[in-house]
């Protein structure tokens, strides 16, 4: 009898803890409500099982208790019930999985015009990178990696000399802009996960991953890894910022090119590397020097 009441008090208790827990998602901040949706869906059918699960063994403790003479029945086979059970579990699970094919459907379709970005994740910390004026990221390769080009970029891709380097800074995206986020590690697996815009991906090295968002709120989130990276993971925090397409343009400027960088280091023609514009001619350390355009 009284495991049959702990059984039941453990059912509603459960029940009343998702109801009333304080712990529950940050308010959401892209257009993947979706993903919330097909967790509501999972936490609907698999806590009806829960309770049902829960509440017939309770009723089995106290109905089949120990009395004195009481006989077990034994019954190894029942094909009746284990049809039912079968195609009750089976309707439970494609009720749960369903959803979320059209989900990642949506998730691995990209809209067309999306901006894209490119998000670098190292032991331990995140830098960005943005295509620059020309719209294109240039093509980039560890193995360039070294102190004056941490993002490993082709230095003589023309497409990467405008782009704007983010280092020890946030992240910033503008507000109502479907934007594709390409995720390069250049160590071991990461994983860039903002909870308020629920989408997240691991960061393979030597691949390039993505997922796309749509941020729908204004504000400055956290941004963590996702996956166990090293005894440092738990310091692998960042900062993103979503704000209007003013105060993200104005921002944009202030930031510095790779050609600017590079100049600043000093290397950008003198070690006998040429880069190269977009036209096929030479371009000088002065040239990379030159802002880009505001009025384009
Ligand atoms: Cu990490």
């Amino acid at each position: 009898m009284a495991i049959a009441v702990a059984l039941v008090l453990v059912a509603v208790g459960t029940v009343a803890f998702h109801f009333l827990s304080p712990w529950w998602w940050t308010e959401i901040a892209s257009n993947w409500g979706y993903i919330d949706d097909t967790i509501v869906i999972t936490f609907w059918v698999t806590g009806v099982v829960f309770i049902g699960v829960v509440l017939f063994m309770a009723y089995c403790a106290y109905r089949y208790r120990y009395q004195k003479g009481r006989r077990a029945e034994y019954r190894p086979e029942n094909t009746k019930l284990e049809w039912w059970l079968t195609g009750l579990t089976a309707a439970g699970v494609v009720v749960m999985l369903t959803p979320g094919l059209f989900v990642w459907k949506q998730f691995v379709t990209v809209p067309e015009g999306a901006a894209e970005v490119e998000v670098l994740g190292q032991q331990w910390q995140w830098s960005f990178r943005y295509p620059g004026k020309d719209g294109v990221l240039g093509t980039s390769d560890t193995r360039n990696i070294d102190d004056d080009n941490p993002f490993g970029l082709n230095r003589n891709d023309p497409n990467g000399r405008d782009d704007l380097l983010i280092e020890g800074d946030d992240l910033h995206l503008p507000i109502d802009r479907p934007v594709k986020v390409l995720l390069r590690s250049i160590d071991v697996l990461h994983d860039f996960y903002v909870p308020e815009f629920r989408a997240k991906m691991d960061m393979v090295p030597g691949a390039v991953t993505y997922f796309w968002l749509t941020p729908i709120r204004t504000g400055r989130f956290d941004i963590l890894c996702f996956e166990l990276c090293g005894v440092g993971h738990y310091t692998m925090r960042g900062n993103v910022v979503v704000e209007e397409e003013s105060d993200f343009q104005a921002w944009l400027q202030e930031q510095t090119t790779f050609a600017q960088s590079l100049a600043e280091a000093g290397t950008g023609a003198g070690d006998g590397l040429i880069l190269v514009s977009r036209e096929g001619e030479a371009v000088t350390a002065e040239s990379g020097l030159t802002l880009p355009d505001s009025s384009q």
